[in-house]
């Protein structure tokens, strides 16, 4: 299958290089260390990366091209084979469309599609490409490629990481990956993101069947400098990993005067209750919207209800 990918970047003089909007550390690793790949190894080519920027962009630029770049021109999706997540739709513009992705997502877009969900980041599927084909790889590719398999992990952490993980890994340092430096990046956080934590450690509360819960008004939004998606998504898992509590609920209020509701938990099934209260998700963590702290309460019964039967079955 590699071989049809390597084939048309062959064929090719211009290859443009798309991932998922508000990349993550493997949309741009991948990225990233795709476009040095083509560079190091095919050097007449050119390659260009594109989409829009966050904090992870500091693994690299993204270059500013016209629509005429893409007449004739190959374009490589990564990370993301779904159309509407696309960052940039003007890959609509290029020759031939190839999808690189780990994801289990049906693709919906790619004239060649390439998707291994055995891959625990798609940056491994990059670096799979280099071994397989004794490609040159050097340390500005290995660098956002080591990123990649190092966010999307986990840190090493998830289910899925394997022998092969660190194989990639071992390899990506022998390219001179740097380590150091990514790791710093990655546990370097701004000062009130921290505080924001210390304040959730301290403040969480807790059902009769203990459910951790935080309810958070707008002005914690304020103290803290955060966004509603920081307070909401980016805090619910303070209140994870801790003995005896095996549910936790964050209610967080947004200036819509909506309730953002984000549970979680460790191996009952919870999607029941984001169901029943309009939303969904996942078994273990899901969500929903309500309209008042009332509701939130209505809601932490359930889920303490849910701890009540466990306790009676034993
Ligand atoms: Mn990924």
């Amino acid at each position: 299958m590699y071989k049809k990918i390597i084939d048309l970047i062959k064929q090719y003089n211009t290859i443009i290089i798309h991932r998922h909007k508000n990349p993550d550390g493997d949309a741009l690793g991948s990225q990233l260390g795709l476009k040095r790949l083509i560079e190091l190894n095919y050097p007449k080519k050119l390659v260009y990366v594109v989409g829009d920027e966050n904090t992870f962009i500091f693994l690299g630029k993204m270059d500013i091209i016209n629509n005429d770049v893409y007449k004739g021109a190959l374009v490589i999706i990564v990370d993301v084979s779904v159309a509407r997540l696309v960052s940039d739709d003007r890959y609509k513009l290029a020759d031939h469309v190839i999808i690189i992705d780990h994801h289990l997502n049906p693709a919906d877009i790619g004239d060649t599609v390439y998707i291994n969900s055995e891959h625990i980041a798609c940056a491994e599927i990059i670096c799979d490409i280099a071994i397989k084909y004794n490609y040159k790889m050097d340390k500005i590719g290995a660098t956002p490629l080591l990123t990649g398999l190092v966010t999307d992990s986990g840190r090493f952490l998830y289910p899925h990481t394997n022998a092969n993980s660190f194989r990639m890994a071992a390899y990506l340092m022998d390219c001179g990956a740097d380590i150091q430096g990514v790791y710093d990046r990655l546990y370097t956080v701004k000062l009130n993101y921290t505080k924001l934590k210390g304040y959730f450690l301290n403040n969480f509360k807790l059902t009769r069947n203990n459910v951790a819960y935080m309810k958070n008004d707008l002005s914690i939004k304020e103290k803290f400098d955060v966004s509603t998606f920081t307070v909401s998504r980016a805090m619910v898992n303070q209140m994870s990993g801790m003995e005896g509590i095996n549910i936790w609920a964050n209610f967080t209020l947004d200036e819509e005067n909506i309730i953002q509701v984000e549970l979680r938990s460790k191996k009952i099934s919870i999607v029941d209750v984001a169901r029943k209260y309009g939303g969904g998700g996942h078994a273990l963590a899901c969500g929903c919207t309500v309209n008042s702290f009332e509701e939130a309460d209505l809601i932490l019964y359930d889920l303490d209800m849910l701890l009540e039967e466990e306790i009676q079955n034993g």
